[in-house]
């Protein structure tokens, strides 16, 4: 029987990646690689939207890479590729455009956020056009679902809505994709603004727990993470976010539930709560950080393994643009 297959990308954003990547999307990654046919990329397309330094772009995208591969992504079970080197991507991206409305692409969350904060003038295309890319990204594998953090709900729905617009218009050609978006751990909050998502991106790393930092430095952030007044270490995200958050983490990490969690430190303060997050957060990245120090320092072995992942993918992303392209009357070469 063939296995259902999984798509999923992240951006090289920022050298390291934070906590909350790992806990909505990557671990899900390595999990679903045994029994699924998986395709991983590092969207540095996507990227591009946010106008990094081509000196920078180039080093995040590598140490995304080696970041995967430390924390699991094996290429033998899976295909880990980039995205700019399977150019079907930017194809499939424009007949999305095409098939996207004006009114529909616009109400994105992601893109009113960023246009309304830089302004109008400002913000690029890209923004907009952003969730177009994403969705080729998904369709040419012919994803079965795609494992992401909360979120990515609405562009895994507008993926959707695209695939059955595109089928009943030219007949059946994509697999529809469901999201894989976990209940725990799909989103993890600033340490410092516990109601904002951690983001890679974010003005200030204060509040990021980020996989590369130094575990001096990850233990002072969280034992600086922003809390209530109480006492308390219990979960209720209304009343004490900061704690949540935190619970949510030490027991993503450790393997223990909340409620587990919430016994052991009955009774205890915040402080020696704080502590035994760093200390779990810290050990569980402390060999992650080792390897992908180590990786980074062979990049002919990544450069290995990216361009067998871009073989492999662009075999299966040429068959879906071709009967895409045939489909939508365009003429092939002779
Ligand atoms: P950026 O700030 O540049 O958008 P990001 O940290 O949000 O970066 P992405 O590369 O956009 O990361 O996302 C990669 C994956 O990580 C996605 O599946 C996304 O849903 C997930 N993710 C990102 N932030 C969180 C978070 N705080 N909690 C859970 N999942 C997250
Ligand atoms: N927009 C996603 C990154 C992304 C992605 C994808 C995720 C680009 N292409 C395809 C899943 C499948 C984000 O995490 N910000």
């Amino acid at each position: 029987m063939t296995k259902p297959r999984v798509l999923s990308g992240i951006q090289p954003t920022n050298g390291s990646f934070q906590l909350g990547n790992y806990l909505g999307a990557v671990k899900q990654w390595v999990e679903l690689q045994q029994s699924h046919d998986a395709f991983y990329c590092v969207v540095d397309l996507h990227a591009l939207t946010s106008s990094p330094d081509p000196k920078e772009l180039r080093k995040n995208t590598l140490t995304s890479v080696a970041q995967l591969l430390a924390l699991g992504i094996d290429p033998e079970h899976c295909t880990l590729f980039l995205q700019s080197q399977v150019y079907e991507h930017n194809q499939l991206a424009w007949v999305m455009e095409c098939l996207t409305g004006f009114g529909e692409a616009s109400r994105m969350t992601q893109f009113k956020d960023k246009s309304q904060k830089v302004g109008n003038d400002r913000v690029v295309v890209g923004v907009f056009t952003y969730p177009m890319l994403m969705a080729a990204d998904i369709l040419l594998y012919q994803a079965d679902q795609v494992p992401v953090g909360e979120d990515q709900r609405q562009h895994i729905e507008l993926t959707r809505d695209l695939a059955a617009r595109f089928n009943s218009q030219y007949g059946k050609t994509f697999t529809i994709p469901e999201g894989y978006i976990l209940k725990a751990g799909a989103k993890i909050y600033d340490l410092q603004d516990p109601t904002s998502k951690m983001s890679k991106s974010a003005e200030s790393m204060s509040g990021l727990i980020e996989i590369l930092d130094t575990p001096e430095s990850n233990t002072k952030k969280i034992k600086s993470a922003v809390t209530d007044t109480g006492r308390e270490v219990r979960f209720d995200v209304a009343e004490k976010p900061g704690i949540s958050n935190l619970l949510t983490i030490y027991s993503a990490l450790s393997g223990k539930s909340i409620s587990e969690t919430e016994i052991e430190f009955d009774g205890k303060g915040y402080g020696d709560f704080k502590s035994a997050v760093a200390e779990v957060v810290v050990e569980y990245l402390r060999p992650v950080r080792l390897r992908t120090l180590e990786l980074l320092d062979d990049p002919t072995h990544l450069s290995a393994i990216l361009e067998t992942g871009a073989q492999k993918a662009q075999a299966v992303a040429s068959k879906t643009l071709a009967e895409v392209y045939e489909r939508i009357g365009l003429i092939s070469r002779a």
